[in-house]
């Protein structure tokens, strides 16, 4: 009995001590986090240098309030989970004072798993996201254009897997030497929507380093699509698929279905090529209806169906021998593409993989698939491209200032003189005008415009638009 007690009491000791200091560490976080938000801020403001005073406005302005935000809530969580751990500690002391009367006594193996499982772990993860909380700090010896502007990297506080702080971190270089920029540091790009999906973020940049990823493409396409897009790089190994085919040779890969052993087919509804190209209403996709089928989609662009589509010969008969590299901004296979390529010229074919492969079925054809989502600035230099060819995409569902952001985009990437193509646009009756006002504002000359019925509410425009000169 004595020996029972012994233990017992030992414990409550051990409980209240635990607690003690577990107070004097809230006290602790509480005071340092209060004192460093103050010494950012105030230390340069007593300075009478104007110097510095202009760094602390800075810090205000720029996206230090941001920061502190993600700061206070880090604080929050630790401090929460420092409480919840006192609270569980003060229970258990609790329990054990009523159980005194019974016959019950931890056994040591029980108190030591109780210590680990219960306080240590907990202990230990409140102490690790303190610890990952990176405060601000001026860079008073930095003489780069930079200067005056908080040291840490916006952003940082708000993720707390290790390798997403270790990409967004800024890289200086080595030895203090300029890089091929011209800069000092390269900063790696992230989506700013990425800190609304940090519960997935968090999946997607949890993994061991250098080894394999897991087969989740569909959760990074998850994140682009959410916006998080640029998705940050990771340092694990893609998965391909079991047997990888050697692809065909081009003559004959441009209008041929790709071998069905190439595709990770996991993520979609169909398993092969076949199923995709089937009228199987459970394919999985709904946008472009018979972009499987090669013998459909070799006809598209080179015969007249109707007067909404251009024939691709009498499009490039418009600026012959000037259209040589452009982009297509479609939900395809990639068809038009591998036609203008017949015609030498070099078009990129914007693919999600929404539902099927299209990534990798443009690219086994032979094909430059970009996997950007609409979110994004297009990754190309002002005035450099003849042709910017777009169906089945932003067809009536596009809000208006996304489309007027979309369409000045392409508007700088085209060169002057350069084509325009927007085929087979469609939107209902009634938003016709607005959308004719959106194509219309640029002033381009107008090769082709046409615009008809393709229901009793909805109508087709399909336009030729050349850029015209913009010499400022
Ligand atoms: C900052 O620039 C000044 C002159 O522009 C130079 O004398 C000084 O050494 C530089 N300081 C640092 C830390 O680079
Ligand atoms: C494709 O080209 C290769 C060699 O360049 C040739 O042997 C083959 O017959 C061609 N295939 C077709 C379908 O033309
Ligand atoms: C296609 O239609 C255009 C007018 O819409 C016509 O000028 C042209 O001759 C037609 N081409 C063929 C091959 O039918
Ligand atoms: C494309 O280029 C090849 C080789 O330069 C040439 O033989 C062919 O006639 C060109 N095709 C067209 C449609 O201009
Ligand atoms: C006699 C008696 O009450 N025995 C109990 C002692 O405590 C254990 C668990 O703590 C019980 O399982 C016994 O029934």
């Amino acid at each position: 009995m004595e020996r029972l007690c012994f233990s017992r009491c030992r414990f409550s000791r051990l409980m209240a001590f635990l607690q003690i200091i577990l107070g004097c560490f809230v006290i602790l976080i509480s005071l340092t986090t209060l004192h460093r938000f103050y010494s950012t801020g105030l230390i340069p403001l007593m300075e009478s240098d104007p110097n510095s005073c202009s760094k602390f406005n800075t810090l205000n302005e720029g996206y230090a309030d941001f920061d502190l935000k993600a700061l206070s809530d880090r604080v929050e969580e630790v401090v929460t989970k420092l409480s919840d751990l006192q609270d569980k500690l003060e229970a258990t002391v609790q329990k054990i004072l009523k159980e005194k009367t019974k016959n019950n006594s931890m056994t040591r193996v029980e108190f030591r798993r109780f210590l680990e499982e219960e306080v240590i772990h907990p202990l230990y993860g409140a102490h690790i996201a303190l610890r990952l909380i990176r405060i601000p700090k001026l860079d008073n010896n930095d003489n780069s254009s930079s200067s005056g502007s908080p040291r840490e990297d916006p952003l940082i506080n708000y993720f707390t897997i290790e390798e997403t702080r270790k990409y967004i971190t800024a890289k200086e270089n080595r030895g203090g030497k300029l890089s091929v920029y011209g800069t000092n540091k390269i900063y790696n790009t992230i989506g700013h929507a990425c800190v609304l999906m940090r519960k997935e973020l968090e999946e997607y940049m949890n993994y061991d380093i250098g080894s394999y990823c897991r087969d989740d493409w569909d959760l990074g396409q998850r994140l682009m699509l959410g916006g998080c897009d640029p998705l940050p790089r990771r340092r694990c190994l893609t998965r391909a698929s079991k047997l990888y085919q050697r692809p065909l040779p081009v003559n004959e890969s441009l209008w041929s279905l790709p071998d069905d052993r190439n595709v990770r087919w996991s993520r979609y509804q169909c398993r092969d090529f076949k199923c995709l190209a089937s009228r199987n209403l459970k394919r999985g996709f709904t946008k472009c209806t018979g972009c499987f089928e090669m013998e459909k989609e070799k006809l598209r662009w080179v015969t007249n169906s109707s007067s909404a589509d251009f024939l691709i010969s009498q499009v490039l008969a418009v600026k012959p021998g000037e259209i040589r590299i452009g982009l297509d901004v479609s939900v395809g296979t990639g068809s038009f593409a591998a036609r203008m390529r017949e015609w030498n010229v070099t078009i990129v074919s914007t693919a999600m993989n929404i539902g099927a492969p299209f990534s990798e079925t443009i690219a086994l054809r032979g094909l430059v698939p970009l996997y950007a989502s609409l979110g994004q600035r297009l990754p190309f230099f002002d005035n450099t491209l003849d042709l910017i060819h777009s169906s089945v995409f932003l067809d009536g569902w596009v809000d208006l200032q996304l489309l007027d952001f979309i369409l000045f985009d392409w508007d700088r990437v085209l060169r002057p003189g350069g084509l325009l193509w927007v085929d087979r646009f469609f939107c209902s009756r009634k938003d016709l005008d607005d959308y004719m006002y959106m194509f219309l504002q640029f002033r381009y000359r107008k090769h082709k415009w046409v615009i008809s019925f393709k229901s009793k509410d909805e109508v087709y425009l399909s336009a030729l638009l050349e850029k015209p000169p913009r010499s400022l």
